[in-house]
């Protein structure tokens, strides 16, 4: 019932269709026909009703469909298991638990919502409601410790040529960690590690990624952006993860094999930060300079006024 009352809403393509017309078709009274309406609504469907006229969908909500993704990913994929949660404190947290507790590599934990969602040190993450893709992944490859910050950067070459794909928009990279429109943040990725000194035993990978916000929070307002601010149209979350999926499976299957030295040409093209002049905070020191590259290794090089170059491994930059 659900899915012909929504067939024939589409029909209309944005003009109303008569409370007539739906109930003969539906083979139900005009009052049943309403029920159906508020039902919809309820899931977060956008239905106007004016007398006479009928009915109008005028917005559909964005769903994240996890049975969709599952049949659009490749066969074989990297993705082995999607856990999708309404709301959760953070996906990062449960990806973590999962992780101690055996999950597999290919394990995705995807959240509508979180209410602790978190950043790099200590930070908050704001995750509201079915508007963007929260979600953690669980990998157990066998790399060295000092290598997992490098699927930081595999990612968020993942997520700009998906959203490229997806959109045909173009985002760049700031090093190591964050996906920007014109200065402004739309993704932030967040890598962490089970380990002992000499062996990975998983690496948990969390991308936030702002998808159909149109507005934020002031403390965000001037430094946040969302796909569709910059789109200028709501946009599908289960397309966007798709295309982000697919680059980032068959980038993963490339690290694995050729090392991080075949990624590093294609998170080159996309970097905002390189031959720039940054400053860059790092827990020791802050130190300012020019952007002159990565190492083979995904370490920023940062060579001074000096001349000296510096090998920054972790820091926060400031173009
Ligand atoms: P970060 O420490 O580089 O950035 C955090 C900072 O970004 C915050 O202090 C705030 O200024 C800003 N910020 C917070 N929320 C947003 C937002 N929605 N859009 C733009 N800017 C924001 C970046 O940390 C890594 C974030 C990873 C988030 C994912 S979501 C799925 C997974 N689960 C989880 O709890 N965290 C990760």
């Amino acid at each position: 019932m659900k899915s012909t009352l929504l067939s024939l809403l589409r029909t209309g393509e944005g003009e109303f269709v008569s409370g007539e017309k739906i109930s003969d078709q539906l083979g139900c009274s005009r009052t049943a026909v309403w029920k159906h309406i508020d039902a919809l609504r309820k899931e977060g469907y956008t239905v106007e009703a004016a007398p006479k006229k009928g009915y109008r969908l005028a917005g559909e909500p964005d769903t994240l469909s996890v049975h969709q993704l599952k049949s659009r990913l490749p066969e074989p994929s990297f993705v082995k298991d999607i856990l999708h949660y309404p709301s959760i404190h953070s996906t990062q947290e449960t990806a973590h638990l999962l992780a101690s507790e055996q999950a597999e590599e290919g394990t995705i934990v995807l959240a509508d919502e979180q209410t602790k969602g978190k950043g790099r040190l200590g930070r908050q993450w704001h995750s509201p409601p079915e508007t963007g893709i929260w979600m953690s992944l669980i990998l157990r490859p066998d790399i060295e410790v000092r290598s997992a910050p490098q699927l930081t950067l595999l990612t968020a070459v993942a997520v700009v040529r998906g959203i490229k794909e997806s959109l045909g928009l173009d985002p760049e990279i700031k090093w190591p960690n964050d996906i920007l429109f014109n200065g402004r943040k739309a993704a932030g990725i967040l890598t962490e590690m089970q380990a002992e000194p000499d062996r990975v035993h998983a690496i948990i990978v969390g991308l936030g990624l702002n998808v159909n916000q149109d507005y934020f929070p002031d403390e965000l307002a001037d430094i946040a952006t969302s796909l569709r601010l910059e789109k200028g149209e709501k946009v599908s979350r289960t397309d966007v993860l798709e295309a982000i999926l697919k680059e980032w499976d068959w980038l993963y299957r490339m690290f694995l094999k050729e090392g991080f030295s075949s990624v590093k040409p294609l998170w080159e093209a996309h970097a905002l930060t390189m031959g720039k002049e940054i400053t860059a905070r790092t827990p020791r020191e802050t130190l300012k300079g020019v952007a002159v590259g990565i190492d083979d290794a995904g370490v920023l090089l940062l060579r001074t006024k000096d001349g000296k170059l510096h090998h920054i491994y972790s820091a926060d930059i400031e173009v």
